[in-house]
């Protein structure tokens, strides 16, 4: 008989890696901004979190780390091709950043996606006790909350989406997206990252479903459900005492060296993801480049790309297109021993990462949509220093935080050239002013908060 918990998380994930270390396998727990916000409300309260532990065939049993109790939910190799790889991100993906991607539509993902959000719910019926409060996380899991409300009324059902949420016209291009709309409907609360997003989910349910809305309440039968913006963050203490170590420190002094001390360190950090505009970044500084207006050595540019979904088709061309102007960039404008752009395809440490952060004159964050992004928010939070500059796009959540960021629209070419030039430019006073009005801003806003606010607001929905 499965543990029952009065607080529960689904994910589609486990917060957990299986290492191979000498003794055999092992959990460890995987560093991320979720767990480190929920894993205080999950201890105190004797809490699971039902996920994916990564691999296909069986599920491991449920196992306890760090107080914390772990409910796998298996994926065959189908479902990963078809719930995960298929509608998660070939489907829902693009089609709530805009399109930006044409979003594939197949009839086969939309089943494995809806059987796989049953296996979730049914597996949080087993381990939610009488009256718990389930916290529903992101796309994948959107059909869940109405699954989990059918079997259990007693359940207060919050859901978070972590990406944008499209307007209306987008979203009504979505096969079977009366059945999507409907599952969210489930929950008592659902929370985006934006108002906007939060505007398009309550002004959809009234044209889809004709169902009436004050503010931001639905009416749906006879319960109401909310919709509310709640911006996620990151642990920005964590972020400020790492990057203040001196080992860190050392560190970003040793990669400046590394590149050669040049006079700009441009850095680019994502996964490797259409929406993140990395092309867009890497046009601007070609240009720059050609046009005379930057020069090799005196600025290079580090891009980090994190590996991410590779055998997703937009996936695997958007590697090569990345990868070919990585070439014909250092191609035209580099020299023997000193690239113009330091690419790296590699996942790096927490350390690694703040010292790269600490490292950078300029930070470039260009996506073309993102719900938040947390690396324009760890960029800031490193720099315990105030020095650097932020270019952050219009398009990502975090710009309606971090107004003093240069703000620049990634689909205007020019926009994002001057932009880089005025944050290379910029006096290091006016700089400092600029990153102390963020930070203090972000230690207002920590990602603790944002937890405690979501579950504040479901518990008095
Ligand atoms: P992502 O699209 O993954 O998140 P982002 O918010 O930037 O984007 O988070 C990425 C995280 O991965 C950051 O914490 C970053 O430090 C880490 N990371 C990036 N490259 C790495 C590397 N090479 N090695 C190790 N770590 C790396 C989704 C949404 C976002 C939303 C978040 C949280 O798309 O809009 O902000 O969820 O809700």
């Amino acid at each position: 008989m499965a543990k029952r918990s009065s607080f529960v998380v689904v994910a589609n994930r486990l917060p957990v890696d299986r290492v191979t270390t000498e003794a055999g396998q092992e959990w460890r727990p995987s560093p991320g901004g979720l767990v480190t916000a929920l894993h205080p409300v999950l201890a105190k309260q004797r809490g699971t979190w039902v996920g994916w532990a990564g691999g296909t065939g069986e599920a491991p049993e449920p196992f306890e780390l760090e107080g914390i109790h772990l409910h796998p939910v298996p994926l065959d190799a189908d479902d990963l091709e078809r719930y995960y790889e298929g509608q998660s991100n070939a489907t829902i993906w693009p089609l709530y950043h805009d399109a930006v991607e044409t979003p594939v539509y197949r009839r086969r993902w939309r089943e494995s996606y809806r059987e796989v959000n049953a296996r979730f719910a049914t597996a949080v019926d087993k381990v939610a006790e009488q009256g718990a409060t389930v916290w529903v996380q992101d796309y994948q899991l959107q059909l869940v909350p109405a699954m989990l409300r059918e079997r259990r009324p007693d359940l207060r059902i919050g859901f978070f989406l972590h990406i944008p949420f499209p307007p209306i016209e987008l979203f009504m291009q979505m096969p079977g997206r009366a059945e999507i709309l409907r599952g969210l409907l489930g929950a008592d609360l659902v929370g985006f990252q934006q108002r906007l997003a939060a505007q398009n989910f309550v002004r959809l349910a009234r044209h889809l479903l004709g169902l009436r809305y004050q503010g931001n309440t639905i009416k749906v039968d006879d319960r109401t459900v909310k919709a509310g913006a709640f911006p996620i963050s990151i642990d920005v203490e964590e972020m400020e005492k790492l990057a203040a170590t001196a080992s860190v420190q050392a560190r970003a002094k040793q990669i400046r060296a590394e590149l050669g001390d040049p006079e700009t360190v441009v850095l680019g950090v994502d996964r490797l993801d259409y929406t993140k505009g990395i092309e867009q970044r890497f046009k601007a500084f070609r240009e720059l480049l050609s046009e005379g207006r930057l020069s090799v050595p005196q600025a290079v540019m580090v891009q980090v790309a994190t590996p991410s979904r590779e055998r997703v088709e937009h996936y695997q061309t958007l590697r090569v297109r990345v990868e070919r102007e990585v070439g014909r960039i250092n191609g035209e404008f580099g020299r023997v021993g000193v690239p113009a752009v330091h690419y790296l395809h590699q996942s790096y440490s927490r350390t690694e990462l703040a010292a790269l952060y600490c490292a950078a004159d300029v930070m470039m964050v260009t996506p073309l949509r993102d719900g938040m992004n947390l690396v324009a928010k760890e960029y800031i939070a490193a720099r315990a220093d105030a020095g650097g500059a932020l270019v952050l796009s219009e398009f990502a959540g975090a710009a309606t935080e971090l107004r003093q960021a240069f703000l620049c629209n990634p689909y205007d070419p020019e926009a994002v050239k001057e932009t880089m030039l005025r944050a290379i430019t910029v006096a290091p006073s006016e700089a400092k002013r600029r990153i102390k009005v963020m930070q203090r801003h972000l230690r207002n806003h920590d990602v603790d908060r944002w937890a405690r606010s979501f579950l504040d607001e479901l518990g008095g929905a």
